[in-house]
């Protein structure tokens, strides 16, 4: 089996209260740990089985039978993107700023961290259903912002369907998963105050780290 569930890098209440620690439970515990299982079973048999990378699985689904990459797209894609979504979360206060290369290629791209917000929160806010939010690389080495449908990535040739960019073979440096199981808990309806909420627990360190990842 090829995927395992990763630990949480921190408490399960330690993002509170901006995401409570039920949530957590239920998301990492039980939605994480189906994408990992269904992924591992839609896996067997095929030639990415040994593949320990649920980024390089999405970037090869063309070459899986044609009959198992649904499942593969929809489980590996939850698995790839809830486990880069833990590592770019942190306590309120505890996840650093941006680096003064990615603050700048904010600036540039949005004009300042308050455009940036402003476009990435739209992102979210209007991607209709379940989703992502995403913070990418372009192939230009610029920032754009975009979302995906489901458990689709950028890593997925073409899915990023940022308006102002093209974020085709974008590199994601930070997501927010908009689906309903990751804020209904606690805030129902209100996708928009849960996005507000997550500018408070973005652990900067990673995402920098991935910045600087992409860049080189
Ligand atoms: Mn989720």
């Amino acid at each position: 089996m090829p995927f395992t569930l990763p630990e949480l890098p921190f408490a399960l209440n330690a993002l509170e209260p901006h995401i409570d620690a039920k949530t957590m439970e239920i998301h990492h515990g039980k939605h994480h740990a189906a994408y990992v299982s269904k992924a591992n079973d839609a896996l067997k048999g095929t030639k990415l089985e040994s593949s320990a990378c649920p980024w390089e699985v999405c970037a090869r689904l063309a070459e899986l039978p044609e009959d198992k990459q649904t499942a593969v797209r929809n489980n590996a894609g939850g698995h790839a993107n809830h486990s880069m979504f833990w590592q770019t979360l942190a306590p309120a206060g505890k996840g650093g700023a941006p680096s003064a290369g990615l603050a700048k290629a904010i600036d540039e791209a949005f004009g300042s961290m308050d455009g940036f917000k402003e476009k990435f929160a739209n992102a979210g806010a209007t991607r209709f259903g379940s989703g992502w939010a995403w913070l990418c690389v372009n192939s230009d080495k610029k920032l754009c912002v975009g979302s995906t449908a489901n458990q689709d990535n950028p890593a997925m040739p073409g899915q990023c369907s940022s308006a102002s960019c093209s974020c085709k073979g974008a590199t994601p440096v930070l997501g927010l998963d908009v689906w309903e199981h990751a804020y209904y808990l606690h805030y129902q309806n209100r996708r928009p105050d849960y996005i507000a909420a997550f500018f408070n627990v973005v652990n900067w360190a990673k995402v920098n780290e991935y910045y600087d990842r992409a860049m080189s």
